[in-house]
């Protein structure tokens, strides 16, 4: 029966197939699928002809130089990405176009135009300035969804200083492993955000981690929520009393395309986040040229991509593609349910958006909070819908076609990653017919496969790994001091290939269209965030009462997946436990807060379940895929390697009957 019913499930996937609408493609910015034959004939050409859409101070000599793992690209041009995104569009009509649309969560709103992002932006590099910061030097950002952040971001590109966006939703203990790890010299960040009408202290936060940073010289505070916050002597400045006294204008560094733009934090298979690196000609080439083609922008869009600049879309597609193509860009500071759940639907009515990005676990949400909440707002604006993030389910496809993009829109669900910068697999919305729960085909000039344990490819209709095998613009150059764990970790897992390994499963069905089937190494995506499963458990096992824990990505129906816990306690822990002298949920809320408070409110854990012992192979690791099947209530898989195969089955029995 249920094999059956799996089978059907995917032969109705692959059945409904949605061609784009005659109109569409009509007006598209590309409406061929010839682009695909050009970029696979000539990849370099491909390229550099779309590297022409930038201003560059000096071109390039040479498109790619590889010698793989290690790419340069656009070998000696020179450029610089905040003129590209400012300073070139003041010389045409599009100097006083709203650059940013800003929406605050209390209700405030402001319109940058793109004049007034020039003279916010050189004021705000003339200010870092003074603060020190030169060409080279880290600046670290951790700040809410304001238009400051967006010219924060700006600011050290001006000047050549690599950014570390650290999202505000991470705690202090994030903070400073990120400020530490890239020797940041600058801190810039607010008194704090709005999120559900409370304030996230930001400062609060950061003086927690400053307190253990002694590269950070300077701390430059911008005023949002006007609550007390304390300011150190002689390190802190308030933004607001700076630009008194700053004037605006400020020259652009001309930097190597291969100069660093910005590294951004994310979780791997070990506990220590990766810095990965993304350098200014490729990254900014990768970026708008796909901003262009997928989103089909046009110059009277205004476009909405709903990411926080704390994660990679939010730095390729809410500020450096976007702006880069002069776009109209909407910045949203809240949560989608404040005040009400209509509370995206009143915004895309307020501004008339026509293109929306946003990720499924958002789109999920939505579906639960019910269709009334779009019905009740004209989203007749609406031409174009986009996802990341997370595979998208059918259901949820359908439900985001019908209720938001009215039958309308296209959808382009796209698969990329933090390391690869851009988008990779995606329709192109006037030429791609698409498949509901289908990243579809790889971008033009973009050579991706699916692999064995050998790097062999698999036939179509059979699961493997994703790779990619060729080079890309936008491809991440190394971990930030770490050459060696970058060769390892993408480039060394198939021994004798070259072939970049994205830690994802995918599928080709017969029309070689991608299915991607999720994570396979010990990485957890909650709500299209990734986590390592050791970043949880070390801050587990770092609390003074646990002896050991293993965490493990359960399915969640919002969040996609939700983080489980299985843990040992020390014995004075487990007595107290097992005696009740203090009861099961207040040792569960203790260690919740304790992830929380280490990682941040996205890590804390939905269920943590006590155990005596964690099922270990014989050499002594954890087997959490065999946690996974119970977690899931699945029948066990392979148990053969287990030291003792009493443990999984007593396990798998106190879990369904939960005691401990
Ligand atoms: C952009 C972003 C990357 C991981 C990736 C996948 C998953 C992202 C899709 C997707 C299925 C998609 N960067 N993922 N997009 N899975 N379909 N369209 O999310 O570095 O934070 O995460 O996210 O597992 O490896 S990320």
């Amino acid at each position: 029966m249920a094999v059956k019913k799996a089978t059907i499930d995917t032969l109705l996937e692959e059945d409904r197939i949605f061609h784009p609408p005659e109109e569409f493609t009509q007006q598209a910015n590309i409406k061929s699928r010839e682009i695909y034959a050009e970029a696979r004939a000539n990849p370099k050409i491909f390229w550099a002809m779309q590297a022409e859409r930038l201003d560059w101070f000096r071109k390039w000599d040479k498109v790619l130089e590889w010698n793989p793992p290690f790419a340069k690209w656009f070998v000696n041009g020179k450029l610089n990405a905040c003129y590209n995104c400012i300073d070139r569009h003041l010389k045409t009509w599009r100097k006083n176009k709203a650059a940013i649309i800003f929406e605050g969560e209390p209700g405030d709103s402001r319109v940058l135009t793109y004049w007034d992002l020039y003279r916010e932006v050189t004021r705000f590099a003339n200010i870092l300035k003074k603060l020190g910061v030169q060409k080279g030097d880290r600046v670290a950002i951790y700040m809410p969804m304001i238009p400051e952040a967006v010219v924060a971001m700006l600011a050290c590109a001006r000047l050549g200083a690599p950014h570390s966006v650290v999202f505000g939703g991470f705690s202090s203990e994030s903070l400073r492993d990120r400020i530490l790890d890239a020797q940041a010299k600058v801190l810039i960040t607010a008194d704090g955000g709005w999120r559900r009408g409370k304030i996230v202290p930001l400062k609060h936060n950061a003086d927690a981690a400053l307190a253990e940073t002694p590269c950070v010289e300077k701390v430059l505070v911008v005023k949002r929520t006007g609550q007390e916050v304390s300011m150190l002597d002689g390190r802190d400045y308030w933004y607001h009393e700076m630009a008194e006294e700053t004037p605006t204008g400020c020259p652009c560094e001309e930097v190597d395309a291969e100069d660093i733009l910005f590294i951004l934090y994310t979780s791997g298979t070990t506990g220590k986040p990766k810095g990965v690196v993304h350098t200014t000609g490729g990254y900014l080439v990768g970026t708008s040229t796909t901003h262009y083609m997928v989103f089909d922008i046009k110059d009277d869009d205004v476009y909405w991509c709903t990411a926080d600049i704390g994660w990679i879309t939010g730095h390729s597609y809410v500020v450096y593609g976007p702006l880069a193509n002069g776009t109209t860009v909407l910045l949203y500071e809240g949560a989608p349910d404040w005040p009400n759940p209509g509370r995206f639907w009143a915004i895309v009515e307020k501004y008339h958006v026509n293109v929306f990005y946003t990720a499924p676990t958002a789109i999920r949400a939505f579906m639960k909070w019910g269709d009334e909440w779009p019905g009740r707002y004209d989203l007749s604006s609406l031409r174009l819908l986009g996802t990341v993030g997370e595979p998208i389910n059918p259901e949820a496809w359908v439900w985001y076609h019908k209720n938001i993009g009215g039958e309308r829109c296209p959808i382009v669900d796209t698969w990329w990653q933090t390391e690869t910068g851009m988008i990779m697999i995606t329709p192109l919305p006037g030429v791609t017919p698409l498949k509901p729960g289908s990243a579809t085909v790889p971008f033009p000039g973009i050579e991706v496969d699916v692999v064995d344990k050998d790097g062999n490819s698999v036939m179509l209709g059979k699961g493997g790994f994703l790779a990619i095998k060729e080079p890309w613009p936008a491809m991440l150059r190394t971990i930030y001091g770490d050459d060696q764990r970058y060769v390892d970790t993408y480039w060394n897992k198939i021994p004798g290939k070259m072939l970049y390994f994205a830690g994802d499963g995918a599928r080709r069905d017969y029309h070689n269209y991608y299915w991607i089937l999720g994570r396979v190494d010990d990485v957890i995506n909650v709500a299209g965030h990734r986590l390592s499963t050791m970043e949880v458990e070390s801050a587990l096992v770092d609390h003074p009462w646990v002896a050991e824990a293993a965490a493990i990505g359960k399915s969640h129906a919002i969040k996609g997946q939700a983080i489980s816990v299985f843990v040992t306690l020390k014995a004075h822990a487990f007595e107290q436990l097992k005696s009740g002298a203090r009861q099961r949920s207040e040792f569960q809320d203790e260690l919740k807060a304790h992830v929380v408070k280490k990682i941040g409110a996205i890590a804390r854990p939905d269920d943590v379940f006590f155990t005596a012992e964690l099922p270990k192979t014989r050499s002594g690791k954890i087997m959490r895929r065999l946690l996974r099947d119970i977690a899931e209530g699945r029948a066990l898989g392979d148990t053969t390697t287990l030291a003792d195969p009493a443990v999984i089955a007593e396990l798998k029995r106190k879990y369904e009957s939960r005691e401990s």
